[in-house]
C-alpha cells in the first residue's frame, strides 16, 4: 500500500508540475521572417503544438483551418499541409512561394487539444507575420481569430533587447487585465533556467488590453493571451471548459 501511495503522490506531482510549469504553445514558425530580392521567395512553415522553451512536442491534428491573409485578402491554405514527425509527435508542415510585396499573416484554427492534466480543452490560434520584399503593409490588421494579440510594435526588423508592445482583442474587442504567457523557442534547449519560473514569464495587459514586453535574447518569440471560451465542449458525457489563445510569434535578432 505505501508503494502504491508514493507512486500515486509521484504522479499527481507529475501531473501538477506538468500542468503549471510548462505552457502550452500552438506555434507557426516560418523560415524565414523577412523575404528581400536576395533571398528564396519559397519559405517553409512549421506548425507545432508544443512547450516552446522545454521543446517538447504534442501531437497535433491536422488543424480546421490554416490559411494566409495578404491586402486583407485571406487565402485558404489547409490542403497544403503535411504531416511531419517531430520526436515521434504529430506536427504539420507547408511550403508557400511570395509572389507579391507585403506582409502576409499566417493563422490557424487548431482542433481543440484534450488536456487530461488540467481537465479541459485547449485552443490555439497562433499566427506570424512575414514580411516580403519591402513592402510594409498589413502587419497591424486583423484577421479576426476569436481571441486574437494585433501587434502594436511591427512584428518584425527586431532587436533582442526592444520591446514588444500589442494589444489582446477578444472578438475585435480589447480585454483588460488578460494574462499573456511568453516564451522563448529555446533550440536545441540552450538556454537553460535557474528557476522554474524563468520557463513561462507572465504579464497582463493593462486596462486598455495592451501589454508590454522586453524580449531578452535573439531568436523566437512567443506571446500567448488566454481565456476561458464562453463555450464548453462534451466528452464522455461530461462538459469541460475550453482555454482559447491567442498567439503571435516574433523574431529578434542580436545587434552585432
Ligand atoms: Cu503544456
Amino acid at each position: 500500500m505505501k508503494m502504491f501511495s508514493n507512486v500515486l503522490t509521484g504522479l499527481i506531482l507529475v501531473i501538477l508540475i506538468t500542468g503549471t510549469a510548462f505552457a502550452h504553445f500552438g506555434v507557426i514558425m516560418p523560415s524565414e521572417d523577412i523575404v528581400e530580392q536576395k533571398d528564396s521567395k519559397k519559405i517553409t512553415l512549421k506548425i507545432y503544438f508544443m512547450h516552446p522553451f522545454e521543446q517538447q512536442w504534442l501531437n497535433m491534428e491536422k488543424p480546421k483551418i490554416f490559411g494566409v491573409m495578404f491586402n486583407e485578402e485571406k487565402t485558404d491554405l489547409l490542403n497544403t499541409l503535411i504531416n511531419k514527425k517531430v520526436k515521434s509527435k504529430n506536427t504539420w508542415e507547408t511550403q508557400f512561394t511570395i509572389k507579391r510585396p507585403g506582409d502576409y499573416i499566417f493563422y490557424l484554427e487548431p482542433q481543440p487539444y484534450w488536456e487530461p492534466a488540467e481537465d479541459k480543452f485547449i485552443a490555439h490560434y497562433p499566427k506570424v507575420v512575414v514580411q516580403a520584399l519591402g513592402k510594409e503593409e498589413g502587419w497591424d490588421k486583423e484577421v479576426g481569430l476569436p481571441v486574437e494579440i494585433v501587434p502594436l510594435t511591427r512584428p518584425y526588423g527586431i532587436w533582442a533587447g526592444n520591446v514588444f508592445q500589442g494589444v489582446v482583442k477578444l472578438n475585435g474587442k480589447p480585454l483588460a487585465f488578460a494574462d499573456v504567457e511568453v516564451e522563448y523557442f529555446n533550440e536545441g534547449g540552450k538556454v537553460k533556467v535557474p528557476k522554474e519560473p524563468y520557463i513561462t514569464q507572465i504579464i497582463k495587459t493593462d486596462a486598455n488590453g495592451v501589454f508590454t514586453y522586453a524580449i531578452p535574447r535573439a531568436g523566437w518569440w512567443g506571446f500567448a493571451a488566454l481565456q476561458e471560451a464562453s463555450y464548453k465542449i462534451r466528452k464522455d458525457g461530461k462538459e469541460y471548459p475550453v482555454e482559447i489563445g491567442g498567439i503571435i510569434w516574433i523574431k529578434a535578432r542580436e545587434m552585432k
